[in-house]
């Protein structure tokens, strides 16, 4: 159930460009999306791009597309639920769903929302959108998961600018509480918010040294680095009886280069033009 989508006994330079590739067809799936509503949140889908890769076709999520529901799955609950782009472009290309329903991204009707229902779309975990639920949600989950003596574990993919709601921490508190090692935070640090860089709005450092005050164990990763991501995410947890924390340090709008690193691709949406540079640039072709 948690078999990695490419050849195992290829060599790691391979398997780290099967899902540099798998990223970008994310990235630029979640582009033709954005472009087709006009509405979405580029900058997030593409910084969260090989975490989501790595995840879902790196063999590290415990799922089954055909049993969405299957009892013994690992949860993922994206809690940045604004990047919806990117979170429905990797779970139809993981099988949850059929690609062609990417195309109705943001319709009236669709089941593609700006923020992903897990009462509509197979493979959603969560309600999110509202910022600063995810984490209590899945400290929850994992919660639950204890009590029942189940091995199942829980991954919250949160913002950084998300972490200035405190309900965030209120969770941390009880995820060290209850010393829930089933469950990892992984935090997109891409260093942007709504507007600004977060470090001109509320500053988060020193991030890890917060997160290990709350009672993680705590290790900072490059998050566009696919072998290092895998690396972290098939040893866990960091530290027995303890919940986990990943940084991962990305680049708001990664592997764009108009969008990289800037505050107003946060909702940026590409023009048709913008697209087709996209696609070169980033070297996939989306035919959905
Ligand atoms: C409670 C709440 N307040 C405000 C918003 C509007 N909003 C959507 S995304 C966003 C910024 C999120 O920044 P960050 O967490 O850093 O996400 P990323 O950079 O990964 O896109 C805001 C303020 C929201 N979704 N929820
Ligand atoms: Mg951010």
């Amino acid at each position: 159930m948690n078999q990695p989508q490419y050849d195992e006994h290829a060599a790691a330079g391979e398997r780290a460009e099967w899902l540099r590739h798998k990223a970008n067809w994310i990235r630029l799936s979640a582009m033709t999306m954005t472009n087709h509503a006009q509405l979405g949140h580029t900058g997030g889908d593409l910084s969260s791009a090989d975490i989501l890769a790595v995840l879902y076709f790196g063999g590290v999520l415990r799922l089954d597309p055909e049993h969405p529901r299957w009892p013994q799955r690992d949860r993922f609950i994206l809690s940045k639920g604004h990047c919806s782009g990117a979170f429905y472009s990797t779970l139809a290309a993981r099988g949850f769903f059929p690609l062609e329903q990417l195309k109705t991204f943001m319709d009236p009707l669709s089941m593609l929302n700006g923020h992903p229902d897990r009462n509509k779309l197979p493979g959603v975990e969560a309600n999110t959108g509202p910022l600063g639920h995810g984490l209590p949600i899945g400290v929850g989950a994992a919660l639950a998961a204890r009590m029942r003596g189940e091995s199942w574990r829980v991954f919250v993919l949160t913002g950084d600018g998300e972490l200035q709601e405190g309900s965030n921490w209120e969770a941390a508190m009880t995820a060290q509480h209850y010393g829930l090692e089933n469950l990892t935070v992984i935090v997109d640090r891409n260093r942007i918010q709504q507007g600004d860089f977060t470090e001109n709005t509320i500053r988060m450092e020193p991030l890890a040294e917060r997160w290990s005050s709350f009672g993680f164990a705590v290790a900072e990763v490059d998050g566009h680095d696919p072998l290092a991501l895998l690396e972290r995410f098939t040893h866990l947890p960091l530290q027995p009886g303890k919940p986990t924390c990943l940084i991962a340090h990305t680049i708001k709008g990664k592997g764009v280069s108009f969008a990289e690193n800037k505050p107003a691709w946060h909702h940026g949406v590409p023009t048709r033009e913008q697209l087709a540079a996209a696609a070169i640039e980033l070297g996939v072709e989306v035919t959905w």
